[in-house]
């Protein structure tokens, strides 16, 4: 027994006060009695056994669906080693004000010990946590969604060197709802909501805010993206790492299917949230996905928008917040059929069809395992991580970004990707909608300065000449009338094959203020409904947007003080002097 481990989960017990204590080796009659218990409790319904087998319903208390960013602490010692987009508490204060929260609360109930690993267990590259919490709804997700239970415990051995999660449900309000990061002891402490990216620490608490930091502080990279393979017709695959904020696609893009003209194309997935990354032998950049689930926004998935995520949620799956049908099947707005007569709503309410109230929340969520998933890399428990060609990042915008474009060098990428701008979404609470700043994806999720953050990855920059190509694109631009003017989904496979003919010099590129951008006929439009004047509207670059947008990030640039690196303020200069400004 790790003695340091022992320690810690007994004095939380001691604290928290549960019934009893769980200690969970990962095994199939111990995830059974879970759920049994958790029916019991009414925590899981149960689906229809022939359709969706071993598959559970859960809905969540309507205040408690989604990331609170307001409520997202990092308790650096120092203010400034937290930044001007996080929000930051002292630990001191920190524990003053939150550990009595914890105080006996868990009275009544059973506290679980979580021992999972980030990553494929015996890679270099993966990363041990435990995660204390008394959410049988929790428990079911982590066993999806990491490595879990002895095979972690073996991993961790005797060594401190792991990440602690104290959460608790709490009482679930909202007024005692606080997820805290202490980045200097790889610490979390999470109480009051039992949602996804607040609760499953494994995920954005530890994959995204803690990891970053010692990402920072070990020379790799913790970030927000997806990671798929693409093999050409050739038989050659090569692997592109992808951020995008939250519900703006990364699982629709990790699974795509090649549309029917692109012939002998495949896409592989090899994850859909977060890639950690770290050099070879080689001096490349290689990449693992440390999670082993899929944590996916069902609204708008469907046969036609995601087979293959359709295909990976009909076994073994955890649907949250959907609407849930008199036949015990998940239904959600999008789901590409009609709305059965018959359904409740996620609040349990009984759906009516007139009405205003929708069957699922837009943020509702199916957990699944990523080994069910058709396209599943044959590479994606590779401990070695796969080798990235290509960085894409993007965000939902309707006007002002081109579908593509390709930075003029690894520096300049980085500009590119901390100037990222997004529209938001319903992932986390607040106004959907609005236009943000959301650097690499990464404005909820960098445990640290994000100046600093920007340092980081211009230093990674001059460690190797054999960094990935950086790129841009949004496939959400929108007419006048806000009809989206690209196809989106399998088709955005044409765009991937024009990045991946620039990584290997093929493609040919107009030089624009802001990078290069395809020429008029870059991008293979073949048996496509988009004619030549759309198409250049897609690739336009606007000098009035663009002047706005450069005002927009300057704006945000100046939030950071003298945090800001020098690098990123002289990119920004070149790219206003290149508009003329
Ligand atoms: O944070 S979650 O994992 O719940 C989902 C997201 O916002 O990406
Ligand atoms: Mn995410």
């Amino acid at each position: 027994m790790n003695q340091d481990l022992k320690q810690w989960v007994d004095a939380c017990a001691a604290h928290t006060q549960p019934d009893r204590v769980v200690w969970l080796d990962g095994s199939q009659e111990e995830i059974d009695r879970v759920y049994a218990e958790g029916l019991e409790d009414g925590t899981f319904l149960r689906m229809n056994e022939e359709t969706y087998p071993d598959c559970y319903y859960h809905r969540s208390d309507p205040n408690d669906v989604a990331r609170v960013e307001h409520l997202t602490f990092i308790c650096s010692e120092k203010e400034e080693d937290a930044g001007p987009t996080n929000h930051w508490k002292h630990p001191d204060k920190a524990r003053e004000e939150v550990w009595p929260l914890f105080e006996g609360a868990m009275k009544g109930r059973t506290m679980y010990v979580i021992p999972y690993i980030m990553g494929p267990a015996g890679s270099a590259i993966s990363k041990v946590g435990v995660e204390i919490t008394d959410s049988r709804y929790v428990v079911a997700n982590m066993r999806i969604m990491t490595r879990m239970g002895k095979v972690a415990l073996e991993q961790l051995g005797d060594s401190t060197d792991y990440c602690k999660g104290l959460h608790s449900l709490g009482d679930l309000s909202p007024d005692r709802r606080f997820i805290l990061h202490f980045p200097s002891r790889r610490e979390i402490w999470s109480i009051g909501s039992g949602y996804g990216g607040n609760a499953l620490l494994g995920k954005k608490c530890y994959a995204l805010r803690i990891a970053s930091v010692m990402a920072r502080d070990q020379g790799w990279l913790a970030e927000h993206m997806l990671i798929v393979g693409i093999e050409n017709p050739q038989g050659e695959t090569r692997y592109v790492a992808a951020a995008f904020p939250s519900a703006c696609g990364k699982t629709n893009l990790a699974m795509l299917v090649p549309p029917a003209s692109m012939k002998g194309w495949r896409v592989w997935t090899v994850g859909d949230d977060i890639a950690w990354m770290k050099f070879g032998d080689d001096g490349r950049l290689y990449a693992i996905n440390p999670e082993n689930g899929f944590f996916g926004v069902a609204p708008g998935t469907s046969e036609k928008t995601n087979p293959n995520a359709f295909k990976t949620v009909r076994e073994n799956s955890i649907f949250t917040n959907v609407g849930l049908t008199d036949d015990r099947e998940p239904w959600w707005e999008g789901m590409g059929t009609s709305a059965p007569e018959k359904m409740t709503t996620w609040k349990g309410a009984p759906y009516d069809p007139n009405g205003a109230e929708r069957a699922a929340h837009p943020n509702s969520r199916f957990t699944a395992p990523a080994d069910q998933c058709p396209c599943i890399s044959p590479e994606w428990e590779n401990p070695q991580g796969v080798p990235i060609d290509a960085i894409l990042f993007g965000g939902r915008r309707a006007r002002t970004n081109p579908l593509v474009f390709q930075s003029f060098d690894w520096n300049h990428g980085v500009f590119v990707g901390a100037a990222v701008g997004s529209e938001t979404t319903a992932a986390a609470t607040g106004a959907v909608g609005v236009v943000r700043r959301d650097p690499m994806a990464m404005l909820p999720f960098c445990g640290y300065n994000m100046g600093d953050y920007w340092q980081h990855w211009v230093d990674m920059g001059t460690r190797s000449d054999k960094m990935p190509k950086i790129f841009h694109v949004n496939w959400f631009q929108q007419d006048d009338r806000g009809k989206y003017l690209w196809p989106g989904f399998g088709e955005n496979l044409r765009v991937l094959q024009w990045v991946m003919n620039r990584c290997a010099g093929k493609a040919e590129a107009e030089e624009t203020p802001i990078g290069y951008v395809p020429k008029a006929d870059g991008i293979d439009t073949s048996g496509l409904d988009v004619d030549g004047a759309t198409m250049s509207r897609l690739l336009e670059v606007d000098p009035g947007d663009w002047k706005k947008e450069l005002d927009d990030q300057g704006e945000f640039f100046g939030r950071f003080g003298d945090k800001l690196p020098a690098e990123m303020k002289s990119q920004l200069e070149k790219a206003r002097a290149r508009f003329g400004l």
